[in-house]
């Protein structure tokens, strides 16, 4: 039955790209382009676009994380922050001009995805790593990388670990749902190390074994580690290994199927590459709003009609750099040396600074 249907899938897309290739072939000679020129709109569908929902709303959902320092961490009052909450921020004052219209859906990371399929968020953004099955089988569109991390793995200092193979036949607390968990399996097995996986569904109940030794080593992203290390209960009883276990590119995804949505994600966290590469901030955008420099004039909506081309107003970048601020201002008021974390930049640098943060130009 199912056989049957996926021929019959096959059978229309072959008959679909056929038809495309014939039209194609009978379609009079294109008139050359000689400039930039809009293509004609795409012809509306029925279907409300994720930006009018949102707008409708009043309101943006980012899809979250509640128990991560630095990235995404509810405190005792109620209020969220981290690196992870300032780009939530960052999409609502482009979108409303106003960053506190914005709330944050905390979810573990085995639901991130239902949820977001759900509708009941717009966008995931929770430390989430961009892998091909996630972006292909599970419906998903991943923005720009915010963060170049790569999983690690935590022991006790005294446990005397330094090695993937001085874990042979050791037990190691990890969270469902997560590539961290199947990282582990390929890494065991590709340095031939045996060991016993400790599953838990939530950060809580992993760290909470580990530190009641329940497993000898604790396993997540690097950037997690050092941040869930704040706050265990004694932080310098534990060390991170000198070994990193896989690719780890986090950043925001939104739902297959509305490109203009994927834009507004695009666009917004570029805007952040791009002000910190001209050395905008939210302290000095204001001066520059006299500036002569084409490239600047395009980010701030001075020049051309950028933010309008993904639906928003065309000052949407300068609320974003005036409102949440540039990447490194972002990074710094949430990682920075400033921070308990005092992680540094290394991929997380731009590109002319060694690193890999490299927005394409806004022209
Ligand atoms: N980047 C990895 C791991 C993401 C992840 O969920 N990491 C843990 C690290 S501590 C976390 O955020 N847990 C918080 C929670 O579920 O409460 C992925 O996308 O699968």
């Amino acid at each position: 039955m199912l056989k049957g249907k996926k021929i019959q899938t096959v059978g229309m897309i072959v008959s679909m790209v056929v038809g495309m290739i014939i039209a194609a072939c009978l379609a009079p000679a294109a008139v050359p382009v000689t400039s930039e020129e809009p293509a004609a709109p795409v012809a509306q569908t029925t279907a409300k676009s994720t930006l009018d929902i949102v707008k409708e709303r009043g309101k943006l959902i980012c899809v979250g994380n509640s128990a991560l320092p630095g990235f995404g961490f509810l405190n005792e009052a109620g209020v969220f922050s981290g690196f992870d909450v300032d780009y939530c921020k960052a999409l609502a004052a482009a979108i409303f001009g106003d960053p506190s219209k914005h709330e944050i859906r905390a979810t573990s990371a085995s639901e991130r995805f239902t949820v977001l399929q759900s509708g009941e968020g717009d966008v995931l953004i929770r430390n989430t790593t961009w892998t091909m099955s996630r972006d292909t089988d599970l419906g998903m569109n991943f923005g720009p990388t915010t963060f170049y991390d790569g999983q690690g793995m935590m022991v006790h200092k005294d446990s005397g670990i330094k090695t993937l193979q001085d874990l042979n036949g050791a037990s190691v607390c990890v969270q469902t749902g997560t590539t961290t968990e199947l990282n582990l399996a390929d890494q065991m097995a590709a340095a031939g190390v045996t060991y016993e996986p400790v599953v838990f569904e939530t950060a809580d109940e992993v760290t909470t074994a580990y530190e009641e030794g329940r497993c000898d080593a604790w396993t997540t992203d690097k950037s997690g580690l050092v941040s869930r290390q704040t706050i265990l209960a004694e932080p310098s009883a534990h060390e991170i290994m000198d070994v990193t276990l896989s690719k780890e590119p986090l950043g925001p995804a939104v739902r297959h199927g509305d490109d203009q949505w994927f834009d507004i994600v695009n666009w917004v966290v570029y805007a952040t590459f791009t002000a910190e590469e001209m050395g905008i901030t939210s302290a000095n955008v204001d001066s520059f709003m006299t500036t002569e420099d084409p490239n600047i004039k395009k980010l701030l909506g001075l020049e051309g009609e950028f933010c309008a081309k993904i639906g928003l107003a065309n000052d949407c970048f300068v609320n974003v750099i005036k409102q949440v601020g540039n990447y490194g201002e972002i990074y710094n008021a949430n990682l920075g040396p400033d921070t308990v974390f005092n992680l540094p930049r290394g991929l997380n640098s731009l590109y002319t600074q060694g690193g890999l943060l490299y927005a394409p130009p806004i022209r």
